[in-house]
């Protein structure tokens, strides 16, 4: 999908559709495309807000792309992980709609804090897809442009981003960039683990007494490495926001529609002036933690498949065959518009450069510093006495 502009609206052109206050199973959960690829016209979250989304064809069809894009080109590089390629990857399978949906949400302006999972929104940023696949295979500290695409470097301090976010955001308001349709606003992504770190818990306070233009979207995939969610909290993780004193609203993280209508609201909210909100996209890790992880080890198979039956791309497919927005083709074009990219992605990998070991002490401070100069030249000393050796 272009990153255009289609509305979050309060209708839909769409045939049949029903309007529901919650969903039947849980009503706490805003849904807009049922498992089943059933269109929910419009739904209202816990404080009213009444969210939908009035897509086009096309639009419907881009965001399917997106999906399988994303889930192919993660897919190919936990392969590469597999294959001694990459030191690591944390995939994002399972999780590709409440990323897509809230990265195609982002407007131009708005500035994203990542975690180390949001391959899905990096590539709704328009940031080549390899980028992230130089850092894991540790040839390059990052890559891209975090001003360039507003989307900041990956954090693997758990939280840690949340605090960037809530600076950065305050800094948005004082510069007075909030309040008209075209105000900036902010996201910050984060995991359900990373809602027990003091920084998430610090950011939502200073976003909070600021009124900081700042969306907390966390991704509670019910895990974090082993640790199911009933180690991190009581309640739902998205009542928390009444505590700070802003609006917290659950959505359904498989639902690349309802992720997309949230976020999209919250963002709007957020560059008008409103205050910071907090999404939780309820969705699963379908993989594991990261390639060093073995899921098997602490969770069983029936609660796997009982995801694997609210699949974020089944459901799409089954809602474009059901409307008739694609034609006989279509499905297999994106197969292999899919496989195409991930063959190019492979390719790409293999032929990065090694870079020369003492390049690693190039970008840790932007001025260098003695400290470090003296360590690189010691650095250098030492890979130059194997000059001339075999080894
Ligand atoms: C401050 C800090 N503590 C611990 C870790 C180790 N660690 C890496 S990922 C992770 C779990 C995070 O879980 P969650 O926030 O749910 O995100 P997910 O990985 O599920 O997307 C932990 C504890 C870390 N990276 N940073
Ligand atoms: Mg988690």
């Amino acid at each position: 999908m272009a990153k255009g502009d289609p509305g979050v609206s309060t209708r839909s052109r769409r045939a049949a559709p029903r309007s529901r206050k919650g969903t039947g199973g849980d009503p706490e959960l805003v849904q807009l495309l049922t498992p089943e690829g059933e269109r929910i016209d419009s739904v209202a979250g816990p404080d009213g807000t009444v969210y939908s989304v009035d897509f086009t064809d096309e639009e419907y069809r881009g965001l399917y792309r997106d999906l399988v894009l994303v889930r192919k080109l993660d897919a190919e590089a936990t392969a590469l992980q597999r294959q001694g390629e990459l030191g690591l990857w944390a995939s994002l399978l399972g999780q590709e709609a409440a990323q897509v949906g809230s990265g195609r949400a982002l407007r131009t302006q708005d500035m994203a804090f990542p975690t180390y999972r949001e391959h899905g929104v990096l590539y709704c940023r328009g940031i080549d897809p390899i980028m992230p696949l130089g850092l894991f295979r540790g040839v390059d500290q990052g890559g891209w442009d975090p001003n360039e695409f507003k989307f900041n470097m990956y954090t693997i301090v758990i939280g840690a981003q949340t605090l960037h976010a809530t600076g950065y955001a305050m800094g948005v308001a004082m510069d007075g960039k909030t309040g008209t349709d075209d105000g900036e606003a902010v996201i910050a992504y984060f995991g359900d683990g990373a809602t027990s770190q003091g920084d998430v818990n610090e950011a939502f306070v200073w976003a909070s007494v600021f009124n900081s233009p700042l969306v907390f979207f966390c991704q509670n995939n019910q895990y974090a490495i082993s640790e199911p969610l009933e180690r991190q909290t009581r309640v739902p993780l998205y009542r928390r926001a009444g505590g700070f004193g802003f609006p917290g609203v659950r959505v359904d993280g498989n639902d690349v529609l309802a992720s997309y209508a949230v976020t999209r609201t919250a963002l709007d909210n957020a560059r008008h002036g409103q205050g910071p909100s907090l999404i939780e996209a309820y969705t699963y890790r379908m993989g594991a933690h990261t390639t060093s992880d073995d899921p098997t080890r602490y969770r069983i198979a029936s609660e796997v498949e009982a995801w694997q039956a609210k699949d974020p791309i089944a459901r799409m497919k089954a809602f474009l065959t059901k409307q008739q927005i694609v034609d006989a083709d279509f499905f297999a074009e994106v197969d292999e518009q899919a496989r195409r990219e991930s063959l190019h992605l492979r390719e790409r990998v293999l032929a990065m450069p090694n870079p020369e070991p003492v390049t690693m002490f190039d970008h840790v401070y932007p001025n260098g510093s003695p400290l470090l100069d003296e360590q690189r030249a010691k650095f250098s000393r030492y890979m130059e006495s194997f000059e001339g050796s075999a080894h």
